[in-house]
């Protein structure tokens, strides 16, 4: 089936269409509801979106080592298992959250509205949701962040904007990361950018190496803004 071909659908696609509808219609009422309570304690949440791999963990590793003793910020890490994302971000010096979704592939508006009361982040502070790595899902499902922050690695691919078009479409911010990496591999800077542009115009990218520093600034620059904003 076609996307946009409703009137091709069997009575099971409907039902599961209309499920689904039933599901984001929950999830967005409970967004809602966590975007006050951001507000209210004056506390900016950015939501990391990514296939596996593109290097959000390292990423905030680097962040919270350089900005955490100006920017209080707590973490909820989002992966269908294992506790090793949350040890990092702790050793790196912030308090983290772990969410194992099991055979769930994103994370869902009432799960951080949980995660949220038992971390009980201060006011003027930042939370930092690293969701499931994919790069599929997690686009659908708002969870009251002030931004979604999609971040690519140069190892990828430029077309991916391309390819996974609702996931760029809906991110506030691109960061291609690894550019360390970008002599050894076929990947273009510029087309990628275009690329993602094409699904959302003007969006703003930024290319970092969160392994080596490269850039860094200006993700942090990024950050203060988003808390201005
Ligand atoms: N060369 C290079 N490697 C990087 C960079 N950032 C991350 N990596 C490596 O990429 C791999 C994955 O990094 P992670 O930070 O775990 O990626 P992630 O997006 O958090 O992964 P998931 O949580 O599993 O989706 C690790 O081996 C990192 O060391 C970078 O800027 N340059
Ligand atoms: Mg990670």
């Amino acid at each position: 089936m076609q996307n946009g071909h409703l009137d091709q659908l069997d009575a099971t696609d409907a039902r599961t269409v209309v499920l689904e509808r039933a599901v984001l219609a929950t999830n967005d009422a409970l967004a809602a509801v966590n975007r006050q309570w951001f507000a209210d304690r004056r506390i900016v949440a950015l939501n990391l979106v990514s296939s596996p791999g593109s290097g959000k963990t390292t990423l905030l590793e680097r962040t919270i080592r350089d900005l955490g003793a100006d920017l209080p910020m707590v973490v909820i890490e989002g992966d269908q298992a294992t506790e090793n994302d949350s040890a990092r971000i702790r050793a790196a010096g912030a308090r983290a959250l772990q969410v194992n979704t099991g055979t769930g592939c994103h994370l869902e508006a009432g799960i951080i509205g949980r995660a949220l009361d038992v971390l009980a982040p201060q006011a003027d502070s930042l939370v930092i949701i690293e969701n499931v790595g994919n790069l599929v899902c997690p686009a659908l499902f708002d969870l009251g962040e002030r931004a979604k922050v999609a971040i690519l690695s140069v190892t990828e691919g430029d077309d991916k904007p391309a390819k996974y078009p609702y996931m760029f479409a809906v991110a506030d911010l691109l960061v291609i990361n690894k550019i360390d990496l970008l002599p050894y591999v076929d990947f273009d800077v510029k087309r990628c950018i275009a690329n993602a542009r094409a699904v959302r115009p003007g969006l703003e990218a930024i290319a970092v190496s969160a392994k080596t520093g490269e850039n860094m600034d200006a993700w942090y620059s990024w950050i203060r803004r988003s808390r201005v904003g």
